[in-house]
């Protein structure tokens, strides 16, 4: 029996200096799709909340709206950041009982919140950092978001037919223990390892990070966790820390089934993606390896877009350079053809693109 079962993500809660704005962006430049608002005209005097959608994908963006909040004091610290990563449960005292009785810290007991949409299940635990999981049981709601939010227009006309995404597929978190959060997810919500890892081999050789993947029975919930190694360069795990502050979500893949036309669309809109020398699609180990996938290598080429095989499948993926001054959260975009992996084959040309950028920065 699954002892901590999930349903998947809820939403990617990110706090942020001007939820209005970073709404703006994610809705033009990621083409998500606003569905509920909370702020000052409805209840909520310190902080507006924006709820974006693009498929089950949901993030949800809070700001303050006056000095001396929480959240404009975790925006201090921390930059712009994820605060929440929220997993939809069926059972949220359950999974909350559980998760205290293996050690977990309670940040919020079971709750329910009801308005004329009907009931929802909330209670929250801590994970690294400053950051928190709220567990979520919506079966008997159906309102935009929660009780309190009201619906919201989009705020453009979607800028294109067809959505950039359509889930969230993994979020990373960077720590300074990997193994004991991995423990964690063991422990307190019954995860398990999925094969891809980076151990101390790869690590001094070239990455200076270590990551190892958790996820639920299901495999909808998959929580990578990188930590820093001494390498031949400093980490961008202990950049990112010390930009932070402390351990926290560093990037969001997100699933998309037309990886060409997705970061098509959100270049146009400014968004801008780590580069690729040619050099990467030009080796024939990585031709002979790949074999034939859906798009000509050209096109690939042309848009910096990764590609790796495995005994699966194959993906496509591409990383988005930090979307905030800070060197901190960035965003990935995957296209898995029968691929489970996180993209083991690329971690070389990833690493050492992340590296050009943290040596333009003065950070290497
Ligand atoms: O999520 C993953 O494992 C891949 C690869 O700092 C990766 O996207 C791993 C560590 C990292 C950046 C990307
Ligand atoms: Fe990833």
């Amino acid at each position: 029996m699954d002892e901590f079962p999930v349903k998947g993500m809820d939403a990617v809660v990110f706090a942020v200096g001007n939820a209005k704005q970073a709404a703006h962006y994610y809705s033009t430049a990621f083409g998500m799709r606003r569905v509920a608002y909370r702020g000052p005209e409805n209840g909520s005097p310190d902080e507006a909340v924006h709820v974006l959608e693009s498929g089950s994908a949901r993030f949800v963006f809070r700001g303050p709206v006056r000095a001396g909040t929480d959240i404009g004091r975790h925006v201090a610290a921390h930059g712009d950041g994820v605060v929440d990563l929220a997993i939809e449960v069926p059972d949220v005292e359950a999974a909350y009982r559980h998760a205290l009785a293996k050690g977990a810290t309670g940040l919020e007991e079971p709750h329910a919140e009801e308005d004329e949409h009907g009931k929802v299940v909330l209670a929250a635990i801590a994970t690294y950092g400053e950051t928190r999981h709220t567990l979520v049981d919506r079966s008997n709601y159906s309102g935009p978001y929660l009780p309190g939010f009201v619906a919201a227009d989009p705020i453009v006309a979607l800028p294109a037919a067809k959505r950039y995404f359509q889930a969230v597929d993994h979020c990373v978190g960077n720590v300074e223990r990997m193994d004991e959060w991995v423990d964690f997810y063991h422990r307190v919500m019954g995860f398990t390892d999925m094969a891809e890892f980076i151990g101390d081999d790869i690590a001094t050789e070239y990455s200076a990070l270590m990551s190892k993947v958790v996820a639920d029975g299901s495999r909808k919930v998959k929580f990578p966790l990188n930590e820093p190694a001494e390498g031949k360069k400093r980490s961008q795990i202990d950049e990112y820390l010390e930009f932070y502050g402390g351990p926290g979500v560093q990037h969001i893949a997100l699933a998309t089934n037309d990886i060409l036309a997705s970061v098509d669309l959100m270049r146009a809109a400014g968004v801008e993606f780590l580069a690729t020398p040619d050099s990467y699609y030009e080796d024939p180990e990585l031709r002979a390896r790949i074999g034939e996938v859906r798009a000509p290598i050209e096109e690939l080429q042309k848009r910096h877009i990764l590609v790796d095989r495995d005994e699966d499948g194959y993906l496509l993926q591409i990383f988005t350079k930090n979307v905030q001054d800070r060197p901190t959260v960035f965003f990935e975009l995957i296209e898995r053809h029968g691929s489970l992996g996180f993209g083991k084959g690329n971690f070389k040309a990833l690493f050492e693109a992340i590296e050009r950028e943290q040596d333009a920065r003065g950070n290497l």
